[in-house]
């Protein structure tokens, strides 16, 4: 049996604190991940759920966007992988009797982690303006509402079309489609929070932005460097990867101000040999300050370079020459101002000794081949974008790009969030897509570009978007300056959410809000041709099927490509030529237009039958072709930035605990880094707490500082003393989201710099 939600909230937020773990998954993990399962769909449903996670035969994990292996294991999922289907096949349900009992002024005072253990939302629902409940409202009645708002608009463009990274591909096409037959391009997505910088600056450097390995890649790989991520909690299968790419002889460079459980040691689950011993993955720790990753690179390859000038180096391969002659833009420039890096400024900037440099340097010489991972830790930040693109110097210089074992790897987030990219969902479409759609569809797409998120948060503050559409996520929680998106979102006319499950988004609405219920990934999908399977992409380029074989939540639930296609015939009616019921039947039709508007899908149907799927073409890896401004690889020479504190302050990154996915809390532990039953912690580094007299387990309000002179205050946070680079402190995302400044974000990619927030630590009233 299946357990019942709490009652009570505010949940109790105690935490307890002991040491952090140093090793990561192993038996504990198995059993945490039954429990957690058990409680939400009872011992059989958890059985039967979990066996068809990543098989060919079933559903992909909603997990994360890691690649699936070639070779699977019969239990190929990981922990958090679990959760994640735990948190959607849950036999808990929100249904209109929920509703009714639960005003929404009730709903705005409940914690995202209620909201969410309350279960699968069954039934359309709608909010009628000036009412405090949802009540049940048809689908027919729920897209006039929606059609009729979208036509009083003066421009298309003020409507806002918002995805999530789980929708499908096939879901992704056709919400695009419809938003731009519609009229605008203000197609906003959760990748403006997360991997955009890696877009902005790979695209600019290699000419495409994705990353450039595969899994075969980093088994081959001499030395791996994990820069700004935490994959023991947020990528827990990269481990089984990493963990092989040792045994094949790499070496692993982890770069981060905290040290992280997985990165240490990892007692790999599926060998009873892991599950005894472990291996330590982590050859070297760089426990560098929060933004120093720039300055590291950019030094780096000041030493490369001068090991290739130096006597004894001549001739010794530092750079790849004939690479650069070949196949790379803008080499000069660089190298002169890579030679220009300062020691003493990157010892600052990192908080990094000269000897742990110097031992990178060596590892980094010794390698022929050599890739970079990264994921939070370097796209959140206002010189992420250049942070980036020296990462890729660094690369570029010693040839590591297009070779096999060796390359760019961005660990992309949400289980299909390239899938969606790829798709078209993009505020800045490239005009060869457009027109790629205007052949196909027969409609004249509008060019010019949307808003992106922080953009259409702008629009709806400032009365400029009116309605806002929601694919998935729960945009006011995972957004920045959450007081600022809470007031803007109440200001548009209509709110509307294709959601699984209740979260804060459904609370804070507009005038009117709609919820429409909608199937996951685990289950079944009944459309008028028969049973259907939908495809997504990983964050390797590989494109898979995924099919859900679940009894859905709720009959009266319909698939995200269901709900476009209804939603599209509603609004555009007669004028669109698309045939939008034939898509709704069958999805092979949706893939057979694909095929013919986006380079790689030729073939789709086909291609997709093969139960592994197929990899995108990826012209800087598959056959150094760099598909430019400049045709080459482009070297870059910005100058180097790092954050700079005012005395007294921290450096705040904002990030995820092992018990959450997103905005979604699976639970109030933090296992790993020692925390439990609560998350309003803050971990300080001791040295850091005794300068500003803040003993452990006293408590605090974190209060940001920001050049608009606001005060963002998030208050009540136990004050943990935690082994993190100086300077530099850590409290878990979305609770403090109210402290990132709608304006603090990266240059170019607008990025909000979640991992760079400058605050002062104030005793609370309460203590
Ligand atoms: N279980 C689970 N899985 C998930 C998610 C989840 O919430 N839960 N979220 C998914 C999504 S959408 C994403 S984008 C990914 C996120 O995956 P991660 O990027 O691993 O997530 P974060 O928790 O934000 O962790 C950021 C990591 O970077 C480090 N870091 C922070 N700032 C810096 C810096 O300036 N320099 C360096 N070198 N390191 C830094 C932090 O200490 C931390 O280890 O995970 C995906 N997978
Ligand atoms: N401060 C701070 N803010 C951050 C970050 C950070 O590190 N720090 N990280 C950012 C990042 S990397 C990301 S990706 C964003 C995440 O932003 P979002 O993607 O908007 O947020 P999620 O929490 O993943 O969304 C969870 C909701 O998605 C819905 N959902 C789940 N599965 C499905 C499905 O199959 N279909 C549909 N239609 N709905 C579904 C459920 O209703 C659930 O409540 O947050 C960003 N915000
Ligand atoms: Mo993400």
């Amino acid at each position: 049996m299946a357990s019942k939600p709490p009652k009570s909230d505010p949940v109790q937020d105690a935490p307890q604190v002991a040491e952090p773990k140093r090793a990561a998954a192993g038996l504990p993990a198995i059993g945490h991940t039954l429990r957690i399962a058990q409680q939400q769909m009872g011992v059989r449903r958890t059985a039967l759920t979990l066996l068809r996670v990543n098989q060919k035969d079933g559903f992909d994990c909603p997990g994360c966007a890691w690649p699936e292996p070639e070779h699977r294991h019969t239990a190929e999922f990981c922990e958090n992988g679990a959760k994640a289907v735990a948190e959607e096949a849950t036999l808990r349900r929100v249904t209109p009797d929920f509703f009714a009992a639960h005003p929404v002024t009730d709903l705005t005072t409940r914690s995202g982690y209620w909201l969410g253990q309350q279960g699968r939302l069954t039934h359309p629902m709608y909010l009628p303006e000036g009412g405090d409940h949802y009540e049940p409202v048809t689908w027919e009645r729920a897209f006039d509402i929606i059609a009729e708002d979208l036509k009083s608009l003066g421009s298309p463009d003020e409507a806002l079309f918002y995805t999530s990274g789980r929708t499908s591909n096939e879901a992704a096409f056709l919400y695009q489609l419809f938003a731009r037959e519609l009229g605008t391009n203000n197609l906003p997505d959760c990748s403006n929070m997360c991997h955009e910088s890696s877009g902005s600056a790979l695209s600019e450097t290699i000419g495409i932005g994705k990353g450039s390995v595969l899994l075969d890649d980093l088994y081959k790989a001499d030395l791996i460097i994990v820069a700004g991520q935490n994959p023991g909690t947020n990528h827990p299968r990269m481990l089984s990867a990493l963990e092989k790419a040792k045994a094949n002889g790499a070496k692993i460079i982890t770069v981060n101000p905290l040290p992280e459980a997985g990165l240490g040691r990892f007692k790999n689950p599926q060998t009873p040999q892991g599950m005894l011993k472990g291996a330590a993955l982590t050859d070297l720790f760089l426990q560098i300050r929060l933004g120093g990753d720039q300055a590291l690179f950019r030094l780096l390859n000041k030493l490369i370079l001068a090991e290739s000038d130096s006597a004894s180096g001549a001739g010794s391969g530092a750079v790849d020459e004939e690479f650069i002659r070949e196949h790379t833009h803008g080499y000069e420039e660089f190298a002169e101002a890579a030679r220009a890096a300062d020691w003493d400024e990157t010892l600052t900037a990192t908080g990094l000794t000269r000897e742990k440099i110097d031992e990178a340097l060596r590892m980094v010489l010794a390698s022929k081949r050599t890739i970079v991972c990264w994921a939070m830790g370097l796209t959140q930040h206002k010189h992420a974008v250049p942070t980036i693109r020296e990462v890729v110097n660094f690369l570029l210089l010693r040839g590591n790009i297009g070779r096999p074992g060796a390359g760019v790897c961005p660990v992309r987030g949400h289980s299909n969030v390239q899938g969606d990219r790829t798709m078209g969902i993009f505020e800045r479409p490239a005009p060869a897509f457009l027109d790629a759609l205007e052949k196909e569809f027969g409609f004249a797409p509008p060019r010019e570009h949307g808003y992106d998120v922080v953009r259409a948060i702008r629009a709806l503050r400032d009365g400029e978007a009116k309605v806002f559409f929601a694919m998935g996520g729960n945009f006011v929680a995972a957004s920045p300056d959450t007081e600022v998106t809470e007031a803007a979102m109440r200001r548009a006319r209509l709110t509307v959410h294709v959601s699984t499950k209740l979260n804060r988004s459904h609370a804070i609405t507009g005038a009117r809000a709609l919820i429409l219920p909608t199937l996951g990934r685990t289950e079944r999908d009944l459309q008028g041709s028969g049973e259907q399977f939908v495809t997504v992409e990983d964050s390797m380029g590989m494109v898979h099927a995924s099919r859900g074989r679940l009894e859905p939540a709720s009959p009266h639930l319909l698939s995200e490509p269901a709900i476009v296609c209804r939603l599209a015939r509603r609004v555009l009616g007669h004028e669109s030529r698309t045939p939008w019921e034939e898509f709704e039947k069958d999805y092979a039709t949706i893939r057979d237009r694909i095929a013919r508007v986006i380079p790689g899908f030729e073939d789709f149907n086909a291609r997709v039958a093969d139960p592994g799927g197929f990899a995108l073409p990826h012209a800087p890896r598959d056959e150094r072709r760099f598909p430019t401004a400049t045709g080459k690889a482009n070297f870059t020479a910005a100058p180097v930035e790092y954050p700079k504190l005012p005395e007294g302050r921290l450096l705040l990154q904002t990030l995820r605990s092992h018990d959450q996915y997103n905005t979604t809390i699976y639970g109030l532990d933090d296992r790993y880094r020692g925390i439990k039953n609560g998350r309003r912690v803050v971990l300080v580094n001791p040295e850091d707490a005794r300068e500003l007299k803040l003993s452990d387990g006293s408590y605090v309000d974190l209060v940001s500082e920001w050049k608009d002179g606001v005060e963002r205050r998030a208050p009540g946070f136990r004050v943990v003393h935690y082994p993190t680079a100086r300077g530099c402190a850590a409290a878990y995302y979305p609770e403090t989201n109210v402290l990132v400044p709608l304006d603090s974000t990266a240059d170019t990619s607008n990025t909000p710099a979640s991992k760079s927030v400058v605050v002062r630590l104030e005793q609370s009233a309460t203590d």
